[in-house]
């Protein structure tokens, strides 16, 4: 009798949560495959007084990209570990000794989540390479497939980080449909654009990392509703925006 009465209203309750779950932050980079060392040489992992918080990727000898929100908490001691696909093992860490967040940055809007990160040692050695800009006002079409890369959540009910990155092919989204699609929780201006694949995104743990199109960094993972939810396309900072990217080249003559 017990049994049944679990079956027939704790079962419910049970899927419901797990459901739900699924449009919070604790999605997935549902599908995304495995890495192997030396696919992703411009991926580093940022991390907060030592732990892993956000992706960002090498620009040159002395600069690396993230999101403007991975590097807010100003008190905090923030370093990267490259030249590893794996995320707490492996390659170098070095120290980030200055962070520039975009002026226009807006932790409210999301508007330009872009940072940029300056390293005190050299980034360059095995298995790190710098990843290349957009042109300023390079469009982005619509349904290009683009490879997002991280060590952010992979399952819906995990609150822990792969070990391994984890790669996934995501397609550019029309900048009108993916504003009505996020119409009830966000505008999508024109330093963002959209990306998806059904059951594939970034997720909490990817943010500040890069979407790559054919070998160009076009975006930076920025938001989302939930993660892999068809319904709700994942957000990038888009890098060929003008004050994006001419931020960017003013700063580190990149
Ligand atoms: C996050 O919380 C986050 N689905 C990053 C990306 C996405 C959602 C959430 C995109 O960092």
């Amino acid at each position: 009798m017990v049994r049944l009465y679990m079956v027939i209203f704790l079962l419910p309750i049970l899927l419901l949560i797990e459901n739900s779950s699924c449009k919070t932050a604790l999605g997935r980079i549902v599908n995304g495959k495995i890495a192997t060392a030396g696919e992703f040489t411009y991926q580093l992992s940022l991390r907060r007084n030592n732990k892993h918080i956000c992706g960002a990727s090498v620009l040159s000898n002395q600069w690396a990209i993230s999101a403007a929100h991975c590097v807010e908490n100003k008190r905090s001691s923030y370093s990267i570990r490259a030249g590893t696909n794996r995320r707490s093992s492996g390659g170098t860490i070095m120290n980030v000794q200055e962070i520039l967040i975009h002026p226009l940055y807006n932790s409210d809007t999301m508007n330009c989540d872009v940072s940029l990160l300056r390293t005190q040692n050299i980034l360059r050695g095995d298995f790190i390479e710098p990843i290349v800009l957009p042109k300023p006002t390079q469009p982005v079409p619509s349904d290009l497939a683009a490879m997002v890369s991280g060590w952010g959540h992979t399952g819906s009910s995990e609150e822990t980080l792969p070990e391994e990155l984890k790669y996934a092919q995501v397609y550019t989204i029309d900048q009108q449909e993916c504003t009505e699609l996020l119409r009830n929780y966000g505008v999508v201006t024109n330093a963002m654009f959209c990306a998806s694949a059904r059951l594939v995104d970034a997720c909490q743990g990817d943010s500040g990392g890069p979407l790559n199109l054919n070998g160009v960094l076009i975006g930076v993972v920025s938001w989302g509703i939930g993660c892999a939810d068809p319904d709700f396309p994942g957000v990038y900072t888009r890098l060929a925006y003008p004050p994006v990217r001419n931020w960017i080249q003013i700063t580190t003559n990149i």
